[in-house]
């Protein structure tokens, strides 16, 4: 047993290396990325196609999908107008950093002034994983119930922002938001979150007036 720790604390110790290397890309090209993660049809691709909409052509995106198989979402971001690039992980539940900086060589970053990393739906497996993007954001969704910061409290823990996603739904789920933002609040005081619906666009200002803000602090960090 030991053994095997040791060699998972190299591979993890690795990717932090290269989770590095990507992130002075990114800073070097003023880039302000964000890793979407969540569990499967929370609204990663969804969020990502309502951003692009809402930011309206204010700043160059590029879109990187993780998935299994398939281009399903790349081109789902590609159609809202990003530049996108499809990592099929062919199994893994989740993308690490070798894989992003494989994205990223695939990217002008100097034309690019937001990264959007979707992350292999997942709630145990991409938190372990960095990547080196400025910002971890965990889409919940209504309908998955609101007892997951309790059962996933890795994936709350070390997330810089929440989305509550599909908010349309809560009068016909039931989802009692107080007892799950206690379970978040346990595990993370303090965590900044947005309340929205990527159906009906309650909520969406908000969330991207704080993203325009992001991009707009890492231009002047530059
Ligand atoms: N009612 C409702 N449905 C939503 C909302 N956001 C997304 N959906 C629906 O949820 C389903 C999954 O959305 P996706 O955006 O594909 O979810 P995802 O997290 O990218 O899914 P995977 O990449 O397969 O893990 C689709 O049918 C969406 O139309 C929302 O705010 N409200
Ligand atoms: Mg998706």
């Amino acid at each position: 047993m030991s053994q095997r720790i040791t060699v998972v604390e190299k591979i993890l110790g690795a990717n932090e290396q290269l989770a590095a290397a990507n992130r002075c890309l990114l800073d070097k090209a003023a880039v302000f990325s964000l890793n979407l993660m969540a569990s499967p049809g929370a609204g990663k691709t969804s969020l990502i196609e309502q951003t692009l909409e809402a930011l309206g052509g204010r700043y160059k995106v590029a879109a990187v999908d993780g998935d299994v198989a398939t281009s399903i979402d790349a081109d789902r971001a590609a159609a809202a107008g990003a530049h996108a690039v499809q990592i099929n992980t062919g199994g893994e539940c989740h993308l690490d950093a070798v894989m992003l900086s494989q994205a990223l060589a695939q990217i002008d970053l100097d034309a690019t002034d937001l990264l959007i990393v979707e992350n292999v739906g997942n709630l145990i497996c991409p938190a372990n994983f960095q990547l080196g993007t400025h910002c971890s954001v965990l889409i919940a969704s209504v309908p998955e119930g609101d007892d997951k910061p309790y059962k996933y409290p890795g994936m709350y823990q070390g997330v810089d922002a929440l989305v509550i996603n599909k908010v349309d739904l809560l009068p016909y789920v039931e989802f009692d938001m107080d007892y799950f933002r206690r379970g978040v609040e346990a595990l993370n005081p303090g965590l900044i979150s947005f309340s929205l619906s990527c159906r009906t666009g309650e909520g969406l200002s908000e969330w991207t007036a704080w993203i325009a803000q992001q991009v707009e602090r890492q231009t002047e960090v530059e």
